[in-house]
Order: structure tokens, then C-alpha cells, then sequence
């Protein structure tokens, strides 16, 4: 009998430049690898404004807002999607709050930020907003649908 899977929840993960250039990449992936979620895409980019003003749509109106596309402009990120069982609000929760201050040690912006405007990593807020950065990030053909091996790697 084949069993109909409900799709599993995927978030958007983006580590900005100041986290690439920090060499904060390999810890962030580590963090999401050792709690449990299965990475299914992931590319390195120089993001344009356009891409950038589509991203922070909702923030447009912010005084902060062109400061934040520059700062996301300024070299290239490295874009993520996790997957997993509650992968949004779970990765919302290792990533801290906006602001460092108010995340706690643990978090990755409680241990590796101090400054709101260099908070070295994006996180879709809701599983509404993940689909929509999904797509806006990447095209279908760039998410890898795959299954651990039934026989073992290691002997
Ligand atoms: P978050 O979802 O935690 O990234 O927070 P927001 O979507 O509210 O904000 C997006 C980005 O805007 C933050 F990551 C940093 C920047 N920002 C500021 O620079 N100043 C602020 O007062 C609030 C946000």
C-alpha cells in the first residue's frame, strides 16, 4: 500500500554578507543539521536591490529600509531551504530575536551579534512567508527532494 505523505514544512534561511564573511556559514548549517532538519537547497548569491526590495517588501515604508538593502547588497549571501517538522517557528526560535540584544546566549544572533542592522541571518517569520521567499529565492528545479540510503554508509 502506498502511503500519501503530507508534504513536510520548509523554511527560508539566508546567512547575509556580514555572517559569509565572518565564516559563520559552516556553523549555521551545523546548527540546523544537528537539531534535525534536512537541507534540500542551498546556492550562494549577489543578491540585486530588485531581488532585495521584493524580499523586504513589507519593510518598504521603514526608515531603516534603504540602509538594509545595501547591507544585504553589499557582497553575496548564501540561501538555504530546511526542512522538517515545525522548521519555521523552530528555526525562528535558533535564530534569536530581531534585535541581539534581546537573544539570548544559545541563539545564533545571541552568540554571534551585537547590532540589529549586522544580524548576520534571515529566517521567514510564518510558513505563509516561507513559501513565498521559496519561491522568490530559488526555481523548482534548484530543491532537492532526497531520501537517506536504506543501507548503511558507514560499515
Ligand atoms: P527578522 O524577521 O528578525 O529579520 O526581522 P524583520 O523582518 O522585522 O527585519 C528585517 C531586518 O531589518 C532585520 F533583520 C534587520 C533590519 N532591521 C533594522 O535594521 N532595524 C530595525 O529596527 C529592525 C529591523
Amino acid at each position: 500500500v502506498r502511503v500519501m505523505r503530507m508534504p513536510r514544512e520548509r523554511t527560508y534561511i539566508m546567512v547575509k554578507p556580514d555572517g559569509v564573511q565572518r565564516g559563520l556559514v559552516g556553523e549555521i548549517i551545523k546548527r540546523f543539521e544537528q537539531r534535525g532538519f534536512k537541507l534540500v537547497a542551498m546556492k550562494m548569491k549577489a543578491a540585486s536591490p530588485e531581488l532585495l526590495q521584493q524580499h523586504y517588501a513589507d519593510l518598504s515604508s521603514k526608515p531603516f529600509f534603504p540602509g538594509l538593502i545595501a547591507y544585504v547588497g553589499s557582497g553575496p549571501v548564501v540561501c538555504m531551504v530546511w526542512e522538517g517538522t515545525d522548521v519555521v517557528k523552530t528555526g525562528r526560535k535558533m535564530l534569536g530575536e530581531t534585535k541581539p540584544l534581546e537573544s539570548n546566549p544559545g541563539t545564533i544572533r545571541g552568540d554571534y551579534c551585537i547590532d540589529v542592522g549586522r544580524n548576520i541571518i534571515h529566517g521567514s517569520d510564518s510558513v505563509d512567508s516561507a513559501n513565498k521567499e521559496i519561491n522568490l529565492w530559488f526555481t523548482p528545479e534548484e530543491i532537492c527532494e532526497w531520501r537517506s540510503m536504506e543501507e548503511p554508509w558507514v560499515y
